[in-house]
């Protein structure tokens, strides 16, 4: 049966090799077949732009991903809180397709909602107020046209804040918000989200206005990862081994 695969938070990073294998392990072993593969955001642990596509990691990433889309199956990126950066010259170097988030569509029969998974975490003011800043033209522009080192050591910076912050955070503030739950499923009128972000893989059923309605999480791919396969039958999340 005609399946589709959905993957998040991978956060690949060249200080993690083994969850960089695990991943070229599934392109080669999974994707081949598959009628989409979808990455719904944080394929890297960062990334300062697509003149960073030079770095060996970047390099031998973009190629795996390249040889998946060449054989066949069809690549759909979306931007993470960590790879927001990423541009039309990755999407081209990989033949990816780049999704807007939220972006809906019907998945075997079942309107679907796709998303990273962070605009949903409204009770976190701090975070919200960053995301605003980053995402903006006016931002951007000018981080982009800062050296390749540069950028790095103010995402360095940044990282080190944010994980100083977090600690204070409760862990609920960092979950999803019921409430923004909802409101994307009614308003895109969907059954069916897929997000990943809170790195709490899981399947939760919710009702909305009567209708019964499914959320799944994705898998980070921190001590071993996983993915969503969702063919006609439905949706499963597979458990990859530790590592
Ligand atoms: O990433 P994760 O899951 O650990 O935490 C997120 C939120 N944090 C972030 C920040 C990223 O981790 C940083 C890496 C981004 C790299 C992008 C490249 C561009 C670099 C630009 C460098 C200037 O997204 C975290 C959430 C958490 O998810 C759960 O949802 O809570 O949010 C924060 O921690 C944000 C802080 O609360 C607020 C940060 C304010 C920053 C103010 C500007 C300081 C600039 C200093 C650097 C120059
Ligand atoms: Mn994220």
């Amino acid at each position: 049966m005609e399946r589709s695969l959905f993957i998040s938070d991978l956060h690949l990073t060249s200080e993690r090799p083994a969850a960089n294998e695990a991943f070229f392990e599934f392109l080669e072993r999974e994707a081949p077949g598959a009628a989409g593969l979808y990455i719904l955001g944080d394929l890297f642990e960062f990334w300062v732009g697509d003149d960073d596509l030079a770095d060996p990691l970047n390099a031998i990433v973009a190629g795996f991903l390249a040889n998946t889309a060449k054989a066949g199956t069809p690549v759909y990126l979306m931007h993470g809180n960590r790879d927001f950066l990423i541009a039309e010259a990755f999407s081209r170097a990989v033949g990816a397709t780049l999704l807007s988030d939220p972006t809906a569509l019907d998945l075997f029969g079942t309107r679907t909602l796709l998303m990273h998974g962070d605009t949903l975490c409204t009770d976190d003011d701090a975070y919200q107020e960053w995301r605003k800043v980053c995402r903006s033209e006016a931002w951007q522009q000018p981080f982009l046209a800062e050296p390749l080192d540069a950028r790095r050591n103010r995402m360095l910076e940044l990282r080190a804040k944010s994980e100083q912050d977090k600690k204070a955070k409760p862990p609920t503030i960092m979950d999803v918000n019921d409430q923004a739950v909802r409101e994307a499923l009614r308003s895109h009128q969907c059954a069916r989200l897929i997000h990943g972000h809170t790195h709490r893989p899981a399947h939760h059923t919710i009702d909305v206005d009567g209708r019964a309605c499914e959320r799944w999480v994705l898998h980070d791919w921190y001590t071993g990862g996983g993915y969503l396969a969702v063919d006609a039958a439905g949706a499963k999340l597979i458990n990859l081994p530790r590592f």
